[in-house]
């Protein structure tokens, strides 16, 4: 299969095609066992090879799917409510060193989860580079189901890998994750949601309050992906970097039923892709993350090839590659 493609050049990378990619194994953001087999999952479907093969991507990953091993401490006891802090903290604090690396030349950012607690590091580490390169802050574009913005205060949970809006705010912080500066931050004016539909009261305060941007399902519904994507530009702002945040539990259960906390009435294959489609037209797409492919949930036992961890799978796919170029014509 050879997509014939016309890239949309870049307006803030020096090359349209250098791709720095990151597979982090990860998943004590949360705690059901297997998102940490994500990123081998979409690596083995091809995911990397169709970025090189069809759409003329030049890789550069150091070939390792990392696990963080020698970061994890021997035992990481609940720190003010927030489960396995000290892993979290050690992994995103890695994370951010290897995502800057990249995004400091210029590449394109690609991060492979893992959980969604890694957008700590993986955000911060291009906001940063962004920052120094272009003296322009990161505008985020947080395509889930949940807002994943509750502070280790209104978690009912404890799991990190629904706080990282907050961290990557500024809106918590803790001490654990000193490494994490003010000059890393998103700014609340540049955040933008897309495809929410279980959102917990605490958060629900905390999007009012702070009058963030968010386009649930129900304005899905009322005005079309397109327009919601239009207005989602809009609000940011014509000259700002964009970095695509993308939590497939976005995505309906029906499309992409292998994640950790599926939730009904979401996002159709389509509506997905076309998020990713019409950032990349933006030619202001510097970074992206695909996270929560869990191919474990749902695995028959002792094997993961179900037809719910291949369509997951495919659609993870699917996804980076509509937003690094791919388009149907
Ligand atoms: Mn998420």
């Amino acid at each position: 299969m050879n997509m014939t493609t016309t890239p949309v050049p870049s307006r803030f990378l020096p090359s349209n095609n250098d791709l720095g990619v990151v597979a982090v194994a990860f998943s004590g953001g949360q705690g059901k066992a297997g998102v940490d087999a994500g990123p081998d999952a979409l690596i083995k479907a091809g995911l990397l090879l169709q970025l090189q093969d069809d759409l003329s991507y030049k890789i550069h990953h150091d070939g390792q799917i990392h696990n963080y091993r020698d970061l994890m401490p021997e035992t990481d006891p609940t720190v003010d409510n927030m489960k396995r802090p000290r892993g979290c903290s050690a992994v995103n604090q890695r994370l951010h060193e290897q995502t800057y690396e990249h995004a400091k030349d210029g590449k394109l950012v690609l991060t492979l989860g893992g959980d969604h607690s890694i957008a700590i590091g993986s955000i911060s580490g291009v906001a940063r580079a962004v920052r120094e390169r272009l003296d322009k802050p990161l505008a985020v574009i947080w395509v889930d189901a949940h807002a994943d913005i509750n502070t280790y205060e209104t978690s009912g949970s404890g799991n990190v890998h629904g706080m990282p809006v907050a961290f990557l705010t500024g809106l918590c912080k803790h001490e654990i994750f000193s490494w994490l500066k003010d000059e890393h931050q998103i700014p609340l004016t540049k955040l933008v949601y897309i495809g929410l539909r279980d959102v917990d009261s605490g958060e629900k305060k905390i999007l009012r309050e702070n009058k963030i941007k968010a386009f649930s399902m129900h304005d899905i519904d009322r005005h079309g992906i397109g327009k919601v994507i239009d207005m989602a530009l809009e609000y940011i702002g014509d000259d700002i970097p964009i970095h695509l945040s993308f939590d497939v539990d976005a995505l309906d259960p029906v499309h992409a039923p292998s994640t950790g906390t599926p939730v009904r009435g979401g996002l159709t294959l389509r509506e997905g892709d076309f998020i990713c489609e019409s950032l990349h037209e933006t030619g202001r797409l510097v970074g992206m993350d695909l996270v929560e492919v869990n191919p474990m949930i749902l695995a028959k036992e002792g094997g993961a090839d179900t037809w719910q961890v291949t369509e997951t799978v495919r659609a993870g796919c699917s996804l980076v590659r509509c937003a690094l170029g791919e388009s149907l014509l």
